[in-house]
C-alpha cells in the first residue's frame, strides 16, 4: 500500500475518506513556497532560541518550537486552514466538537535516528480506543523538502486498523516524501515516526494537531496564549484553542458560563456554534 497524493483542490470529504480508509495522506503543494518562509521569519528567535529534547522519543538531536498560535500569524491561518479544518472535521464527524490539540516546529538535526514508531493516540496514557473510533487527526506541513534522506515521517499506511502496542522497525514503513508547502494528514490511531535525518540540512515541519474536546490537551492552550493576545484573535481560533465547551458541559466557568466571556465579555451569552459555524463556511467554500 502507498502513500496516496491528493491535488491541492482536493474537497475535505476526498481526504476524510482517504484517511479513513489509509489512515494517512498528503496534499501536494496546498500553500505557496512563501507562506514557508514568513512562519520561518515570524519564529526565526523562537526557533533559534530553542534547546534540543530531553530525550530519545522527543529526539536528542531535535527542537520543538511551539506556542505557534501565540507566535505566528502565519502558523493562524495554518491552523484554521479551511481544506484542513474539513477535513479533520470529516474525519471526527462522529464527535460534538474537536479542538486544537498541539502546535510545534518539528526541526529534526543532522544525524538524528529514526524515532520510534509510535500511535500518536498512545498520548492519553494508552487508552485502548475502538478501531475505527478516532479521536485526533493530525497535520505536518513540510517546511523545508520532505525526503527520505532528511527525516520524511515514516509511515505505515493501513496501520489505522492494526492492533494496539504494536512493535515496528525502518524497513515495515515508508516516507511521506512532499515537497515545501505540502502537508501530511494521519489519523491518531496510524503506526509512524520521525524519520532518521542521514542528509546535513534540518528537516523543519510543522505539527498542527487536532483532537477531541473530551480529551485533555497536549500543549496548554489557556497558557501558551496570554490571554492579552487572545483577546486580538478571530473568534472561531479562539473556540478553536479550547474557549469552548467540550460536548455538552466541559470547560465551563463558575455559573455555566461559556469559557469565551473570560477572554471576550462583549461574547456573553452569544452561545455555541461559532466553530461549527466555520466548518459549515468551509463546507461551502468547497461546494461552491
Ligand atoms: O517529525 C515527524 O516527522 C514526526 C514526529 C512525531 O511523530 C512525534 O513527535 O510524535
Ligand atoms: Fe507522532
Amino acid at each position: 500500500m502507498t502513500i496516496e497524493h491528493l491535488p491541492a483542490s482536493a474537497t475535505p470529504e476526498q481526504v476524510g475518506a482517504v484517511l479513513e480508509r489509509d489512515g494517512v495522506a498528503v496534499v501536494d503543494r496546498l500553500v505557496a513556497p512563501d507562506v514557508m518562509d514568513r512562519v520561518r521569519t515570524e519564529l526565526r528567535p523562537y526557533l533559534d532560541a530553542t534547546a534540543a529534547g530531553p530525550d530519545e522519543f522527543s529526539g536528542r538531536n531535535t527542537r520543538r518550537t511551539g506556542g505557534l498560535v501565540a507566535r505566528s500569524a502565519t502558523c493562524r491561518e495554518l491552523v484554521m486552514h479551511p481544506l484542513v479544518l474539513g477535513a479533520v472535521g470529516n474525519l471526527l464527524k462522529h464527535l460534538t466538537r474537536f479542538q486544537l490539540h498541539l502546535t510545534q516546529i518539528i526541526a529534526i538535526g543532522a544525524g538524528e535516528p529514526m524515532q520510534m514508531i509510535h500511535r500518536d493516540q498512545w498520548a492519553y496514557d494508552f487508552f485502548p480506543f475502538p478501531k475505527g473510533y478516532e479521536v485526533q487527526c493530525n497535520t505536518i506541513w513540510a517546511m523545508t523538502d520532505f525526503t527520505a534522506e532528511n527525516g520524511a515521517t515514516r509511515v505505515i499506511p493501513g496501520s489505522n486498523h492494526f492492533d494496539d502496542r504494536l512493535e515496528f522497525g525502518e524497513a515495515d514503513t515508508q516516507p511521506a516524501e512532499m515537497e515545501r508547502g505540502s502537508v501530511l494528514f494521519y489519523t491518531g490511531s496510524l503506526y509512524h515516526g520521525g524519520g532518521a535525518n542521514r542528509s546535513a540540512e534540518t528537516r523543519y515541519g510543522i505539527n498542527i494537531t487536532y483532537n477531541s474536546s473530551w480529551l485533555r490537551q497536549e500543549e496548554n492552550q489557556y497558557l501558551s496564549v496570554p490571554l492579552e493576545i487572545a483577546r486580538t484573535l478571530p473568534v472561531d481560533l479562539l473556540r478553536l484553542i479550547g474557549y469552548a465547551r467540550g460536548a455538552y458541559a466541559l470547560g465551563y466557568v463558575d455559573d455555566l458560563r461559556d469559557p469565551i466571556e473570560v477572554v471576550r465579555p462583549d461574547l456573553a451569552n452569544a452561545g455555541l456554534g461559532e466553530l461549527d459555524r466555520a466548518l459549515e463556511r468551509a463546507r461551502e467554500q468547497f461546494s461552491a
